[in-house]
């Protein structure tokens, strides 16, 4: 398919609550959203970085500076077949790999519209329905996690991760576990610790976690396969997996057992298969993490999860859980903490054009 035409646009939007993580607060986000036209069809995609350069490198401004620049010039205008030859084509970027997986999963949904079925068929899942579990921000008291926390179980979740940080760990936890015995609880440090921090997860080990996300370095594996052999928890690998390449070390090494796979970390759908189908081959877990996304992320996130390896609850959680009005239709909630993947082709929800009209920042076209 021709790439004719290429758009980008930068929306501002706020977050219904303060999310905080171990390395800052967000609220106000900005995110770019990547539409390409070709054949009378759109191919949707949204960036995931967020402002603040604190999860990764990237961020809103990277990404557009990245797109314009470097990814864009590259493909416009090109005759491309598959997800592959895209890839192949931007290999020379090191890197910035949520800039171009906004621009390759625009390019799998309008593969997906030319072929006129959902992406999930495309991308060879096997569900058409997926369990969900919510994400949440450190708060500002024991009794408001737990409150925080019966809410969402309420609410029918079925998994709780809550974000930890040095001096904001075992405490909360404990608190948490003695409301909800039986509910799947997890947490996730954001790289917050270091191996000397083991006493920490020592304690943590004895809550029945699901699993321990990113407690050490952004770029470690080595340290956390020590600390795995340390615990009966299992660890999950989410900020030092950018590539199958790294999924396969860090499994080799026993870094983890379960892998938090994000379209935007591996450059999209295609590598984030490969990273799934590594996991698999290892006998390791993978869901399919969140970047507080906007409709169409939330919507790609969902038509991922429909690969067979995806076993546990994603953090794919309901649009109307972040935003008062998200920019797609349907609103991609969830009944009873199960996501239904949106129906009819490519990624299945429509744009509200005034709505994004009203919340674009900036708008650059290339054709
Ligand atoms: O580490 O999984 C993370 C949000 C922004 C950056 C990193 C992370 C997260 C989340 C939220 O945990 C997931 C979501 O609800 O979208
Ligand atoms: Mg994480």
């Amino acid at each position: 398919m021709k790439l004719e035409r290429i758009e980008l646009r930068e929306l501002e939007v706020s977050l219904k609550f303060r999310f905080e993580t171990s390395f800052g607060v967000e609220q106000r986000l900005r995110k770019v959203l990547v539409t390409v036209f070709s054949e009378g069809l759109e191919g949707y995609g949204e960036a995931t970085a967020g402002s603040f350069p604190g999860y990764s490198y990237e961020t809103t401004r990277t990404v557009w500076d990245t797109l314009c620049e470097h990814v864009v010039p590259r493909v416009l205008g090109h005759d491309v077949q598959t997800p592959a030859q895209l890839l192949a084509w931007l290999a020379p970027i090191r890197g910035h790999n949520m800039a171009i997986g906004a621009l390759e999963t625009a390019f799998w949904d309008l593969q997906a519209k030319a072929a006129g079925v959902p992406l999930w068929v495309l991308l060879g899942g096997v569900r058409t329905a997926h369990p969900v579990g919510a994400s949440l921000g450190i708060q500002e008291s024991i009794a408001k996690t737990v409150e925080v926390a019966l809410a969402h179980a309420e609410a029918g979740y079925k998994r709780l991760k809550f974000k930890i940080k040095p001096g904001w760990d075992v405490a909360p936890l404990r608190a948490v576990r003695e409301a909800l015995p039986e509910m799947p609880l997890t947490v996730d440090a954001n790289s917050a610790y270091r191996l000397t921090d083991a006493r920490v997860f020592g304690q943590l080990d004895d809550l029945g976690l699901d699993y321990i996300e990113q407690p050490l370095a952004h770029d470690d594996l080595v340290d956390h396969a020590q600390l795995q052999r340390l615990l009966a928890t299992p660890l999950c690998l989410d900020e030092s997996v950018h590539s199958p390449e790294d999924a396969r070390k860090g499994l080799q090494l026993g870094a983890g057992r379960v892998i938090n796979i994000k379209v935007g970390r591996v450059r999209g759908h295609l590598l984030a298969r490969r990273v799934h189908d590594v996991a698999l081959a290892f006998g390791a877990s993978v869901w399919c993490g969140g970047m507080l996304e906007l409709g169409v992320g939330r919507a790609h996130n969902l038509h991922l999860s429909a690969l067979e390896g995806f076993s546990l609850p994603g953090d794919t959680a309901s649009a109307s859980r972040y935003w008062d009005e998200d920019i797609v239709e349907p609103t991609l909630d969830a009944v009873s903490g199960v996501q239904r993947i949106p129906e009819g082709a490519g990624i299945g929800v429509s744009l509200k054009r005034d709505l994004i009209e009203k919340l674009t920042l900036r708008r650059e076209t290339f054709a």
